[in-house]
Formats: C-alpha cells, structure tokens, sequence
C-alpha cells in the first residue's frame, strides 16, 4: 500500500475540520438570542408560549434565568402577557416588540435576571 504525503494527511484533515464546523447549529455561531425563543431552539413557535406558561406556573425551572430572559419579549419581566404577544405574533397580528429579532447581548445569568417573587 502507497503511503499518503504528509501534506496530503494535513490537507484531508483541515477539510474535514471545516466540514463539521458547518455542520454546528447556525445558533452556536450566533451571539445573543431570539426574542420569544424562551425554549432557545432558535425559532419562535408555540412550544415557546407553552414553555413560558410553564415557568409562569412553575412546572418548569428556569434555573438561570434564560427562559425569563428570552421570553420576555416586552422587557417587563416574564408574565402571561408576553404568552399572548408571542401567540399573537405566531399569527401575524403582532410584531411591535420585535419578537423573533436577534438581541445580541449575551445570555443572562441567575444573577442578572431575576424572576419576581410569587408567594403560593
Ligand atoms: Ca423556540
Ligand atoms: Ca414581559
């Protein structure tokens, strides 16, 4: 068997290196997020209200304060209006708060975003 050329080696490995870097999710790329993609796939969509109806009934946690962040499309704080704003952008009755717009800040931590006390 013929040995390959070193250059070659070299060559083959850069070009599979670049293959799979295109193969990363465009979002990792990307600084920021989406406004109303509380659920951080990258689109905003129903399960994006669901998610924050969930975090807003504590179903769900919202450990670092991400969902809150990403959900809050009217800069508020996250409540049920920001459900309906989503719900009402998904059909193209709303886009006044720019939802589904790239905000390019970083991710907030826990101590950037707070979630209001909600006595039980
Ligand atoms: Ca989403
Ligand atoms: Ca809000």
């Amino acid at each position: 068997m013929k040995k390959k050329p070193l250059f070659l080696s070299i060559l083959i490995s850069i070009a599979a290196a670049i293959a799979m870097m295109s193969l990363l999710p465009a979002a990792s790329a990307a600084t920021g997020y989406i406004r109303g993609d509380a659920n951080g796939d990258g689109k905003v969509d129903i399960a994006d209200a669901t998610m924050i109806q969930m975090v807003i009934a504590q179903m769900t946690p919202d450990t670092d304060g991400a969902i809150a962040k990403r959900g809050d499309v009217d800069d508020n704080g996250l409540d049920v209006a920001d459900v309906t704003k989503i719900q009402r952008y998904l059909v193209e009755a709303e886009d006044e708060n720019h939802i589904g717009e790239r905000i390019t800040e970083q991710q907030p931590t826990r101590d950037e975003y707070e979630l209001p006390f909600v006595p039980c």
